[in-house]
């Protein structure tokens, strides 16, 4: 049905389904009938694939709920029952537009390591590609090697970037950079930021500043902020997610390296814990391999 697309995200969960999907088919493969037994194996199969605790209490209800109204008494239909639950439960956060209107800034933010420079590459090729103007901002600027791969992905997308010296004020980068998208006629700006959770406080003072930056030199712009979170780092992801939360504002998350883990089902908690809605999610390190998060092509592509 979605070609190409479905596929390269059937691969990329393929681990996911196999220490999730499969066991709950096997699972009901054994159910002679709908009982206690079957919400207990699959509440503990739940919280093995790192979908938490508070989300797999909260899945078990709605499915129990479920399988009450349609008055199921054959196992069979629980798969069905289970994929509306996830569906509804991933369905739940209201997006943001990205680009609404003319002048558009994406802040990305995220601990170091998790995919923010290869997300801004595959992003920035994604809208490119839709024809829109897009311009990076290298506002990570506490590594040389930073700015340096954050410069290959431009050449790699075909899209500009504003950059300064390693150790330059991220917040001076920005103001750079926001002259240059005014002058451009850029439609999307893309901001890299470094993310030393390890000082919350510099951390804070740091995405505050880049803030009040936009606020003063571009306040006409449609700005959302994403987080990154990697994807194999399971429930930590939500810890930090949180952490992230106290020091600013999110808008949304960018799910990555859903292609090397079986955690896949840490989208699912996401959602449910934080309430805010995922955006993309990666699938692999290509330029590629960065996917509008579909919630029904999610569910689909995990049980098919
Ligand atoms: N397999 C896989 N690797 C990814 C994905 N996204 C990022 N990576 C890899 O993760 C590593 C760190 O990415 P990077 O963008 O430098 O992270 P940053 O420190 O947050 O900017 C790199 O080796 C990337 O290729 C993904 O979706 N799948
Ligand atoms: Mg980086």
């Amino acid at each position: 049905m979605f070609g190409g697309f479905f596929d390269k995200l059937k691969s990329g969960l393929s681990k996911t389904k196999s220490t999730f999907t499969d066991k709950v088919s096997e699972i009901l493969k054994l159910t002679v009938s709908i009982d206690e037994d079957m919400y207990e194996e699959l509440e503990e199969l739940l919280i093995t694939a790192d979908i938490g605790m508070n989300t797999t209490m909260a899945i078990i209800d709605n499915l129990k709920r479920k399988i009450k109204e349609k008055k199921l008494k054959d196992p069979s239909g629980v798969t069905q029952c289970l994929k509306e639950v996830l569906l509804e439960q991933l369905s739940s956060a209201a997006k943001r537009d990205i680009v609404g209107g003319d002048k558009n800034v994406l802040l990305i933010i995220g601990v170091n390591g998790v995919g923010k420079t290869t997300s801004i590459g595959k992003i920035a090729n994604l809208y490119k590609n839709e024809g829109r103007r897009v311009l990076l901002a290298a506002a990570d600027t506490f590594r040389a090697g930073a700015i340096e791969q954050l410069d290959v992905w431009s050449k790699r997308s075909g899209v500009d970037i504003i950059k300064q010296l390693e150790g330059a004020d991220p917040a001076a980068v920005v103001f750079d950079a926001i002259q240059a998208a005014k002058a451009r006629k850029t439609e999307l700006l893309i901001c890299d930021t470094a993310g030393r959770l390890h000082n919350k406080k510099n951390l804070m003072d740091e995405l505050s500043k880049i803030n009040r930056v936009i606020d003063r030199e571009y306040s006409e712009s449609n700005r959302t902020a994403l987080l990154v979170l990697d994807a194999t780092t399971g429930q930590n992801a939500i810890i930090q997610a949180k952490q992230f939360k106290e020091v600013c504002n999110i808008d949304g998350i960018i799910l990555t390296k859903l292609d090397g883990t079986a955690k896949g089902g840490v989208v699912i908690s996401i959602q449910k814990e934080l309430n805010i809605p995922v955006y993309f999610i990666g699938v692999g390190e290509g330029i590629d391999d960065l996917q509008e998060f579909n919630p029904e092509m999610f569910v689909d592509a995990l049980f098919e």
